[in-house]
């Protein structure tokens, strides 16, 4: 049996119960294999596999707070310092009811991977709760994030591990989670990023993703001779990553026909209007279904079904598998010509799979989504040399950064003989950094 082979098995039955962790191994394993195969001897002797898919630490906490009504609630949480071979631990912090174990896993796996494609010196971390923000007074979220921090603060820092937002974390809870580590430590150390820009925050920070993300799209579309103006686009969700990727993708030239939440999507065949957009989700928290309340001529449809809008360009930006081998034959046979992941792993294997058979373009979200932690890298710079960046700056570092990504991911698939690949350029770019990282620092 092959190395990876060896270790795909024991990964599963080391972790059967985590089927999201199993998935993400998986398909960055079966990328790797000419890499492994090439240095199987070294690897073997460091195990290097082994520690590839076991986190160097996870720390499980409850969350104890205090409702509006004065009831108490125990949530979960948890912080997974996954792989620090290239860096302190870097990663987001998620806060959905869906959150387990075998989630943070999966996310903390393909931080260590997207954070070395970033060529930054940014280990793998994330971490979360099983917390709903959703329906929760602001005075809720606070006393949540505070007891959250109680829990974690002692094992992040600067140096040491340095989380930002994910679903259900944004700006607001970045905010209170800074404020309650600040009191705890009594430093205005920046151990966190996402921070207000007025308190150690990046400009720019809150775009990044997005934006990071279109600049890839276009990269992409240059790379094989296509105008992104006039493609028909639709980007799924409605969250920071969503909505930045669909106001920087319109300023490129293309139009953004339809978005959604988990309750629903629109379509607004004119291009979605961005300002009414964040206004809905960013001020008022509110539903999609709003957004065809008040734009004349759009449509808004409850339930799942956002894939059969038909496009040229498809940006999932919401969760994880929300694209299932169905949909993504329906994209393909409406002519949907590129696909780039704004979220993190939004397909199921078979839809992955699909994909590449299908010869569209395909851009996996460890490269197409690592605009966000590349900059909140750059707001840990700043942090350092106490200074503030221009957004301008910030801005034009994000597009060298992501057009940085695509050469070296499309470099790595054309040195393996897999041009055109970039889930497999992807994979082996970033697992190469690590692995030799890994190697050189002897057996820790
Ligand atoms: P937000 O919480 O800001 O937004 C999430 C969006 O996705 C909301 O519109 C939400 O709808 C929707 N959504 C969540 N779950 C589902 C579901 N099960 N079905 C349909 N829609 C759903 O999160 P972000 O924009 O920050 O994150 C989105 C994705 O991008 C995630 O995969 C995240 O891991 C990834 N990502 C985020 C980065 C960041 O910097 N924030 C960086 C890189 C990747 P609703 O409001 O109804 O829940
Ligand atoms: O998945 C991700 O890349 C993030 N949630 C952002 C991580 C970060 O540290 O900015």
């Amino acid at each position: 049996m092959s190395y990876v082979d060896e270790v795909l098995e024991m990964a599963a039955q080391r972790d059967p119960n985590e089927p999201e962790f199993l998935q993400a191994v998986k398909e960055a394993f079966e990328s790797i294999r000419p890499v492994v195969d090439a240095n199987e001897k070294v690897y073997r002797e460091n195990a290097i596999l082994e520690r590839f898919v076991e986190p160097e630490r996870i720390y499980t906490f409850p969350v104890t707070w205090e409702d509006d009504a004065h009831k108490v609630h125990v949530n979960r949480a948890w912080r997974i310092q996954f792989n620090s071979a290239i860096g302190s631990y870097k990663g987001g912090t998620r806060f959905h009811k869906t959150v387990n174990l075998s989630i943070l896993k999966f996310l903390g796996f393909e931080m260590v991977l997207k954070n070395s494609l970033t060529g930054l010196p940014l280990g793998g971390g994330k971490g979360g709760s099983d917390f709903d923000p959703h329906g929760k007074s602001d005075r809720e979220v606070m006393r949540f994030c505070q007891a959250y921090m109680n829990a974690l603060y002692r094992y992040i820092g600067p140096e040491m591990d340095c989380p930002s937002g994910d679903i259900g974390v944004g700006g607001r809870e970045i905010g209170y989670l800074f404020g309650q580590y600040k009191k705890l430590t009594s430093s205005f150390d920046a151990a966190l990023c996402g921070k207000g820009v007025n308190f150690g925050g990046s400009l720019g920070r809150t775009e990044a993703t997005g934006y990071g993300l279109a600049y890839m799209t276009d990269e992409m579309c240059k790379a094989c001779g296509k105008e992104l103006t006039g493609r028909t686009t639709v980007v799924t969700g409605s969250g920071s990553v969503a909505i930045y990727a669909a106001q920087k993708i319109q300023q490129l030239g293309a139009k953004v026909v339809a978005m959604c939440d988990s309750n629903g999507y629109i379509y607004d065949e004119k291009g979605i209007d961005i300002e009414v957009m964040r206004q809905i989700k960013e001020t008022e928290r509110a539903r999609i279904s709003e957004y065809a309340a008040r734009v004349p001529g759009a449509v808004y449809t409850p339930g799942k079904g956002i894939w059969n809008i038909k496009c040229e360009i498809f940006l999932p930006c919401a969760t994880q598998n929300e694209i299932s081998l169905d949909a993504a034959k329906t994209l393909v046979g409406n002519g949907c010509f590129l696909l780039a992941e704004g979220a993190n792993m939004p397909l199921e294997p078979e839809a992955v799979r699909y994909l590449q058979n299908s010869g569209i373009l395909y851009m996996p979200g460890k490269a197409a989504s690592a605009g966000g932690v590349s900059v909140s890298g750059f707001e840990q710079a700043q942090n350092a040399q106490r200074m503030y960046w221009t957004f301008e700056e910030v801005d034009a570092k994000l597009q060298r950064q992501m057009a940085f990504i695509f050469n070296n991911v499309a470099g790595a698939a054309k040195r393996y003989g897999k041009e055109g690949n970039y889930l497999a350029g992807a994979n082996i770019c970033a697992f190469e950094r690590v692995a030799q990282a890994m190697v050189a620092q002897g057996l820790y």
